[in-house]
């Protein structure tokens, strides 16, 4: 039950200054931040992160983004972590995410502008998607020793 997903926000997020206010969310609901870093993605590792996606018309647009600036990635233990957290950041389509998500509070674009426009749908952050994805993901761009054990508060009065 308990587990690790990983997180990313996206260029928009970094750029729009709203780290601190995304991570703050993540805080709150008494999740654990095991790992985290800044980084420029190459073409190369957006590849590698959406390989399911590489031959559908919408990834040159989605390259572009990601690519265009740098990310966080952070890596988030909970328990059922993968779900939660998804949870928490709402609808891949910021049109519909719900208000109180992170996308929902935070963005409101659509896929049918985005797609009109050859460009990604800026939704701020990427959560793993299944607790399959999630191990890949971490995998790909964490090192073991990246990865950090220590108590929290929330493990005193939760676990
Ligand atoms: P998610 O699991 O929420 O990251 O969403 P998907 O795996 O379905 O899509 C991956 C990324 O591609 C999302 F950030 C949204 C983006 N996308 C587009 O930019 N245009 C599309 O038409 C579909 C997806």
């Amino acid at each position: 039950m308990r587990s690790r997903t990983f997180v990313m926000l996206k260029p928009d997020t970094v750029q729009r200054g709203l780290i601190g206010a995304i991570i703050t969310r993540f805080e709150h609901a008494g999740l654990k931040i095991v790992g985290m870093k800044t980084v420029r993605m190459s073409p190369e590792l957006s590849r590698k992160h959406y390989i399911e996606h590489v031959a559908k018309p919408f990834y040159k647009g989605l390259e572009h983004f990601i690519t265009d600036g740098p990310v966080v990635a952070i890596a988030i233990e909970g328990i059922n972590a993968v779900e939660i957290v998804r949870k928490l950041i709402g609808d891949t389509e910021p049109k519909k995410a719900l208000p109180g998500t992170i996308r929902g509070d935070f963005s409101h674009h659509s896929v049918e502008y985005s797609n009109s426009r050859d460009m990604a749908v800026k939704n701020l952050i990427h959560a793993s998607g299944n607790e399959q994805d999630a191990k890949r993901e971490l995998v790909l761009w964490f090192s073991p020793t990246e990865l950090h054990e220590y108590e929290t508060v929330h493990e005193r009065h939760v676990f």
